[in-house]
């Protein structure tokens, strides 16, 4: 008996949402109710390109083929044992992911803040148990503008007044030092520090890409300091820069890389954190879990997610159609763009205010059968689906153009 189908119009699911949903987003005025690839469908039949993704949860499209199929597989045969017992795709899952990530252990959760929240209580436990740091005294540096989360300890450390106003008291133990700052970094670094822990590239802070060397100077200075590097991939990582990571552009090995997003294929959540066997082994039986962390659906969908990235197709793409974005987006620098950060498919855009806030600039590209997402004040950023066609790109760049001169 399949649950009945809810035949409100856009409209009043809007209505509806508005009286029983919290509203902790503002979401824009569309009703999405299909998807297939880079196309999603409102309730009314129309059509638009997504350029959000998901914020990078749907880098290989909604609904691609090789992942439903794996999903469908999974689901006629198991989905849920805990950790109590194994289950016989968790071991493929994660040889398969640090091979991928060229890693040697695998933690895996559900969603990015759980990724990262386990990363900090790792990196605390090899304070205390690999480097001889003092109990409780252990330090965490980050960078201004971060995003990581939104529980209670990440946004302890958020420099964002609105991810923290009326959530306190806060968690203890991080330094917040400026981004893209490396002589900044060595004065917080000290005998306490456990980890610097920072986003490869800052997506919330609008796609903020640090200069060449400082992801490599980072890692020089955490190696002198003893202390572990810990890059979070959840946003920037699995192909969305072009590369399987990040940090790869600098061919650079962190202690730990948080995963998330992408790794579920926009299909379940999916997170972990990767990283060297001399770190992750600080965990013992009954230290840290998760319900469904490391169920055998996420690890069935996570695995065809990896296949896809193993040939490293989908980073070339994301390269090579990177190009394109970032002549497209050059193009539009003086009429109507006063700036941008690109790499791969993923760009922070800075609209001229006179010409409207980000938020305004969203809803006139959803007139126009595009999605986009603002971040801040004037800034959209643009991550499609890295399956997109060099075509609907440029449809993409010049439905931007004419929302910007028009
Ligand atoms: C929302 C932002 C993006 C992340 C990085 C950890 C997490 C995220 C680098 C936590 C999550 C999401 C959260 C989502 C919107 C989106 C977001 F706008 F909030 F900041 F992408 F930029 N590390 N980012 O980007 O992962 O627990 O959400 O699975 O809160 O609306 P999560």
């Amino acid at each position: 008996m399949t649950p009945s189908a809810d035949t409100r119009g856009s409209a009043a699911l809007i209505r509806a949402e508005d009286s029983v949903l919290a509203h902790n987003y503002h979401p824009l005025p569309v009703v999405v109710a299909r998807a297939e690839g880079v196309w999603v469908e409102d309730v009314e039949g129309r059509r638009y390109l997504d350029m959000l993704a998901g914020y990078s949860a749907l880098n290989f499209g909604h609904r691609h083929p090789d992942l439903v199929a794996a999903a469908h597989r999974q689901l006629d045969r198991l989905t849920l044992t805990s950790r109590a017992f194994h289950n016989d795709r968790l071991a493929s899952f994660a040889e398969r992911l640090a091979a991928l990530t060229r890693t040697d252990m695998v933690l895996p959760m559900n969603t990015g803040a759980e990724a990262v929240e386990s990363g900090i209580k790792i990196a605390r436990k090899w304070a205390y148990e690999v480097k001889g740091v003092p109990a409780d005294r252990a330090t965490i540096v980050v960078a201004a503008d971060n995003f990581h989360g939104r529980t209670t300890t990440i946004v302890s450390f958020s420099t964002d007044a609105t991810a923290r106003a009326g959530f306190g008291p806060f968690t203890p133990g991080f330094r917040v030092v400026p981004y893209n700052d490396l002589a900044a970094l060595e004065e917080a670094v000290d005998a306490t520090t456990a980890a610097v822990l920072i986003e490869p590239i800052q997506g919330e802070a609008g796609v903020n890409i640090p200069d060449d060397g400082y992801l490599a100077g980072v890692r020089d200075l955490t190696r002198r300091a003893g202390c572990l590097f810990v890059a979070d991939e959840i946003q920037s990582g699995l192909g969305r820069t072009g590369h399987t990571l990040a940090v790869d552009h600098e061919s650079v090995a962190p202690d730990l890389v948080l995963l998330g997003k992408a790794l579920g294929g926009g299909i379940v959540p999916v997170s972990a954190v990767v990283g060297r066997r001399e770190v992750l082994e600080v965990l013992r039986p009954g230290e840290h879990g998760s319900t469904f962390g490391g169920n055998p659906l996420a690890a069935a969908v996570g695995t065809a997610v990896v296949e896809l990235l193993e040939t490293g197709g989908f980073q070339l793409r994301a390269a090579e159609l990177g190009g394109v974005l970032r002549e497209g987006l050059g193009g539009l620098v003086g009429r109507g763009v006063t700036g941008f950060r690109a790499r791969g498919l993923w760009a922070g855009v800075d609209v001229d205010p006179e010409i409207g806030t980000g938020r305004e600039i969203g809803e006139r590209l959803l007139r126009e059968g595009v999605l986009v997402k603002d971040t801040h004040g004037s800034t959209i950023r643009l991550a499609p689906p890295l399956t997109i066609t060099e075509e609907e790109l440029r449809g993409a760049l010049a439905t931007l153009e004419k929302v910007l001169t028009t």
